[in-house]
């Protein structure tokens, strides 16, 4: 079984400093979630065991972080009907162009929910979790409208 209906993954340890920031996003709204890495092509066994077993193990969405030339996201949507998000990691050749291009551009037929490059997609990534689990759960469709009125309230009218 699995920790919770969200599981992280990731396609190198170096990408946590990014998807950390999915995880406290997570955490915040208090959605139980596991945390992996699993590269497509350094652990290709470990993807194909992950992404076969998804379902089975009670996992209801999938957020994976991946650079350069980003297949995690995609090698996981084929593997799986879960829904993906992926997260562009900003990468130091490309600033993420790369990681963003290789996400997003999947072929018609197995789709990656892809988000913006770095902190800001892996947060993103977390909020879609939850608005998609909320579809089907009224507590966490509540914390969420409270989450977002909470940052509605934190914008200041002016800067200081
Ligand atoms: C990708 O290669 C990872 O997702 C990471 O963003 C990038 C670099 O990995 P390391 O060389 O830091 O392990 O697979």
């Amino acid at each position: 079984m699995t920790a919770g209906p969200v599981g992280i993954i990731m396609g190198s340890s170096s990408d946590w400093e990014t998807m950390r920031h999915a995880s406290d996003t997570l955490n915040a709204l208090g959605i139980k979630h596991e945390k992996k890495v699993v590269s497509a092509h350094r652990t290709p066994q470990r993807l194909y065991d992950y992404a076969s077993s998804a379902k089975e193990r009670g996992l209801k969405v999938i957020i994976a972080g991946a650079g350069g030339a980003a297949h995690l996201p995609g090698m996981a949507a084929s593997m799986t009907s879960l829904p993906v998000l992926g997260v562009p990691i900003e990468s130091q050749a490309l600033k993420g162009m790369d990681s963003l291009l290789s996400i997003v551009q999947m072929p018609a037929g197995v789709p990656v929910g892809t988000l913006a490059i770095g902190k800001a997609g892996a947060i993103n990534a977390a909020l879609l979790a939850a608005a998609i689990l909320a579809t089907s759960d009224d507590a966490l469709a509540a914390k969420l409208e409270a989450w977002r009125e909470q940052q509605t309230g934190s914008v200041v009218e002016a800067p200081e």
